[in-house]
């Protein structure tokens, strides 16, 4: 099925899933999904049970789930569930961002995208919408390493909403939150006046904005192309009460993990999937049932958002 390509030149190298071409065509609910979570954010095979379950709650919600990887150099938009499951098993996947998502489908590569190169694939297929579990940003001590996630560019200038838990905490949330400001992403929290922390349902930060229910979001999202205004939105939706570790507990772990990446020369793009399995470490498995907990929230959220995007 040929579906409506932002950028027709790219659809050479792009593979849709038949029931995401279906769901593009006849201007029904999707919602993306990343696939550096899924090879670099979690263990197997929790990494896999994650990815498959997370399709299904936006299936159950009445989206339809494009989960988005390169698979042998190809960009896929939507996965079968074999080729998610062994793409969870490969061992060897790149993790791919702007800067490296042609190379890999220039040299017939696997990877997972991150948050970024998920946006760049989306919005070559016309999806609006995408669920993550947090986005990278401005890491502890980036005035001295530089090290600042390329998600926030890739915010700034493609049109696509982003559901998250907010920026993972690892990261400097408050200086993350000002790139933001100043690239001009509205960073929207979701029933909240308060910057949820990824583990933590608060940070120390209020919410730039706020908004109440999908609709909402979805009008401010048209609201913004109606105005010419570049660029995607951040939405950070608290974990479930239930599922969170408080911030006051988290704030230990993140501290020794960050210590164990510094004595071991941790840099680069090692240093997120080595934090986050430092702190599984750390915390005996809880964080990643924490992780888990709250990206499938944040895939309810987003099938919401697009059903109302789609309604719009
Ligand atoms: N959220 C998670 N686990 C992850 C990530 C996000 O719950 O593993 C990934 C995302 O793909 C995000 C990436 O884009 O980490 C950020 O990596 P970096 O800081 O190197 O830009
Ligand atoms: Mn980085």
């Amino acid at each position: 099925m040929e579906i409506k390509m932002t950028l027709e030149t790219a659809r050479p190298y792009i593979d849709v899933h038949a029931p995401v071409a279906a769901a593009l065509a006849a201007g029904k609910p999707v919602v993306a999904l990343e696939s550096t979570i899924i090879t670099h954010g979690m263990p197997y095979p929790d990494n896999s049970a994650m990815a498959a379950n997370v399709e299904k709650i936006i299936a159950d919600e009445g989206a339809v789930p494009a989960t988005i990887a390169v698979i042998g150099g190809r960009i896929k938009i939507g996965l079968s569930d074999g080729e998610r499951e062994s793409l969870a098993m490969t061992g060897g996947a790149m993790k791919l961002s702007r800067a490296d998502i042609a190379y890999a489908v220039a040299e017939g590569r696997t990877g997972g995208t991150t948050v970024a190169a998920t946006m760049i694939a989306a919005h070559l297929a016309g999806i609006k919408v995408f669920a993550t579990g947090g986005i990278g940003g401005v890491h502890k001590g980036a005035e001295k390493s530089f090290d600042i996630s390329a998600d926030l560019d890739e915010l700034a200038r493609t049109p696509v909403i982003v559901v998250s838990a907010g920026a993972k905490a690892i990261l400097d949330i408050e200086k993350t939150l000002e790139v933001l400001e100043t690239r001009g992403v509205p960073v929207v929290a979701y029933s909240s006046d308060i910057v949820p922390a990824f583990w933590s349902r608060k940070s120390p930060y209020s919410a730039p904005l706020r908004l109440d229910s999908p609709g909402n979001i979805a009008r401010l999202y048209q609201t913004r192309a109606a105005l010419g205004l570049d660029g995607g939105m951040l939405v950070a939706n608290p974990v479930p009460e239930s599922d969170e570790i408080p911030a006051d507990k988290m704030a230990g772990y993140i501290e020794a993990a960050q210590k164990a990446a510094e004595a071991q020369n941790i840099s680069g793009k090692a240093v997120t999937p080595f934090l986050l399995a430092k702190i599984l470490e750390l915390t005996n498995g809880a964080s990643l049932k924490t992780n888990i907990a709250l990206v499938e929230n944040n895939a309810r959220l987003a099938a919401k958002v697009a059903i109302a995007l789609a309604k719009a």
